[in-house]
């Protein structure tokens, strides 16, 4: 079988960098130069300001429904996002502020659609786990665990129709990893070789079950194997094992041999959602994760020792990243909410 196992965490020390891409214990880590280091840093930090801004203002009432944060999670989206070509759509679930940001969609658009605002990214009536936008190919936000699976499969395979060269990265939870359209979903990307890569982002617990507990098979890369779609596990803490995982499974798809599946490890900080108390894990086990394998931490560490950056000019990131977040929500309190008529518009196609 094509399975092929690369890193596992606890997150690996950084690889030599002499090549483009040196295979480490495990995984291919990418060579990021400063650029692209400050690059990395600057948008995981976005995605970690804005979500703990997101924090803030669910408790204060301003948002209602459900929220659930990426904190932790943010090497995933950024380092697919460094590898990702224009037109390429990414679909995940509930927990989609980072891929949004990551996708370029604006912080203000993205905060707006949170407090239920007109100038949200959909219009105000969608919320935090029902956004889309097309013009940078990100299709939802869904609150049904796993229905993205196939509708990321459906964007797969109209690309293939099309000829267009792209790719669509379908993105589920390890919880979702055990829905059956999972697999239905499989069976037909792999019989139609549909360009799809599929990510499953093990964050080690759904709601509040850990894989251990719930799945009988706890290799997702391996869950492909029964219609022979190759796997990659990957090192998701560190953001250059994600972007060079990505390029390695994009080409793959990209190229005409069929889908792919991207196993993340990767870990959530906060509850999972806001209304979660969090009694399934311990803090210690968090902390240990905070303080070892942080995917923003890793960066900052890097670009200080290499020289490539002073505290200084990381707080002024730190600075500029923290305007567009307050810009935003400043934004999303004091807009509009939308009109009543608005509740019968964008329900059914107007042909
Ligand atoms: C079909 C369906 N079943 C159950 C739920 C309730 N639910 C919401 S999130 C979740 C857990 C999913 O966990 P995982 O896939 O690991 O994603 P994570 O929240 O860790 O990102 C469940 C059971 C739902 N939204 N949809
Ligand atoms: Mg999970």
């Amino acid at each position: 079988m094509a399975t092929r196992k690369t890193a596992a965490l606890p997150a690996r020390k950084a690889a030599s960098t002499k090549s483009q891409k040196t295979e480490s214990k495990g995984g291919a880590i990418a060579e990021f130069d400063r650029g692209a280091e400050l690059k990395a840093y600057r948008e995981m930090l976005l995605i970690r300001r804005f979500e703990e801004k997101a924090g803030q203002l669910y408790g204060m009432g301003f948002i209602g429904g459900f929220c659930h944060l990426y904190i932790g999670q943010e090497a995933v989206v950024v380092g697919m996002q460094m590898s990702l070509i224009e037109g390429d759509q990414m679909i995940t679930g509930y927990r989609d502020h980072g891929h949004m940001l990551a996708m370029g969609m604006s912080a203000r658009g993205v905060m707006a659609e949170l407090t239920g605002r007109r100038g949200g990214l959909s219009k105000g009536k969608g919320g935090s786990m029902h956004m889309f936008s097309k013009e940078k190919h990100f299709y939802g936000g869904h609150g049904i665990v796993g229905g993205q699976v196939s509708l990321g499969t459906g964007l797969g395979f109209a690309n293939a129709y099309r000829g267009n060269g792209n790719v669509s990265c379908a993105f589920f939870g390890d919880g979702a990893a055990n829905q059956g359209q999972v697999y239905e979903s499989f069976n037909m990307a792999a019989l139609w070789k549909l360009p799809v890569v599929y990510v499953v982002e093990n964050n080690r617990y759904a709601m509040g079950t850990s894989v251990n507990r719930a799945s009988a098979q706890t290799d997702f890369s391996q869950r492909g194997a029964s219609f022979n779609i190759p796997g990659i596990q990957v090192d998701g803490m560190d953001v250059r094992a994600v972007k060079a995982a990505t390029d390695e499974a994009a080409e793959h798809a990209r190229s005409g041999k069929g889908p792919i599946i991207m196993e993340m490890l990767t870990y959530r900080y906060r509850g999972h959602s806001m209304s979660d108390p969090a009694k399934y894990r311990s803090k210690d086990e968090v902390q240990k994760m905070r303080s070892e394998h942080d995917p923003i931490e890793q960066v900052r560490a890097r670009l200080l020792e290499k020289k490539w950056a002073t505290e200084d000019d990381l707080k002024a990131i730190d600075k500029d990243v923290r305007d567009i977040v307050a810009d935003a929500a400043d934004f999303a309190q004091a807009d509009r909410e939308p009109d009543a008529s608005e509740l019968y518009t964008d329900i059914l196609l107007e042909a």
